[in-house]
């Protein structure tokens, strides 16, 4: 892991790019003891590991679909869309072994992001591995990788000196071909260490959503309680025609048990 050595940073973006509703802002001051976190994102390799040492279930195995992005859908595609985002198709069978759908495998993504873990399931590995998830400061501080008011965790370029630096949508949305996870240690880390922190996946936080800031706060964890967590980071779906939010200060939400084939997480660690 990683040791972040806390203080205080400027949390939260004023971008006018930013979607309102996402409570981006206002930029506030916020403190943290010093803490550590994964340099990557969990592998499906390691949480191949957690399974087999426990024998655990995920909720998208046990409540027997989640969602995929449609071009890779390999079969069981149900019924249920999302409204107003097409692209999404709840596909039966679809769970972290099988990231397309019946018959597709992970053989050859073992370096690659687990998805379709919701936060519950997170959560267990996290405790399983004697971690926890970040806090959203934690999640964010590290992040910035130490830069202040930053676009992106390298810079405000998007691609400096014409090199992209995150796996995200390249194209038109969503008809050109995706390429979907790349292995979690893809592209340069930020100054902290720390790999794909924008695209590739969405990575579940600790805290509830809320989009009420204190202009100052020690340690946040979040309001006391809710009905959806925080994700942070994008993912490989994430495009400016429909979604920027591979930004550092983005965020949006989705509930605990919810699974999708572009959320994954990396856990943190007391200082
Ligand atoms: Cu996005």
């Amino acid at each position: 892991m990683v040791r972040i050595p806390g203080g205080t940073f400027l949390m939260g973006g004023d971008d006018p790019d930013g979607h309102q509703e996402d409570g981006e802002g206002p930029v506030r001051e916020v403190r943290l003891d010093p803490f550590m976190i994964d340099p990557a994102c969990v592998t499906n390799a390691q949480f191949a590991t957690f399974v087999k040492e426990t024998g655990y279930v995920t909720e998208a195995e046990r409540i027997g679909w989640s969602f995929v992005f449609h071009q890779f859908a390999t079969g069981g595609v149900m019924d249920a869309g999302v409204p107003g985002a097409s692209w999404w198709a709840g596909v039966e069978g679809a769970t972290w072994r099988s990231p397309e759908g019946p018959g597709s495998t992970i053989g050859d993504r073992q370096n690659h992001p687990v998805v379709h873990v919701s936060w519950n399931d997170a959560t267990a590995y996290a405790a399983w591995a004697g971690k926890r998830l970040p806090t959203e400061a934690e999640w964010e501080m590290a992040a910035r990788g130490g830069l202040e008011r930053k676009r992106y965790p390298w810079g405000d370029d998007l691609a400096p000196k014409g090199r992209r630096r995150c796996n995200i949508w390249e194209g038109h949305f969503p008809t050109a071909p995706s390429k979907g996870t790349m292995p979690v240690k893809s592209f340069q880390p930020n100054d902290y260490g720390l790999y794909n922190v924008a695209g590739n996946v969405w990575e579940w936080t600790a805290d509830w959503w809320g989009t009420r800031w204190e202009p100052y706060a020690d340690n946040p964890t979040g309001p006391a309680q809710g009905t959806a967590k925080v994700i942070r980071g994008g993912s490989y779906m994430c495009h400016d025609s429909y979604c920027n939010r591979y930004r550092v200060a983005a965020r949006t939400s989705n509930t605990p048990d919810s699974a999708t084939g572009h959320t994954g997480f990396r856990c943190a660690a007391l200082r």
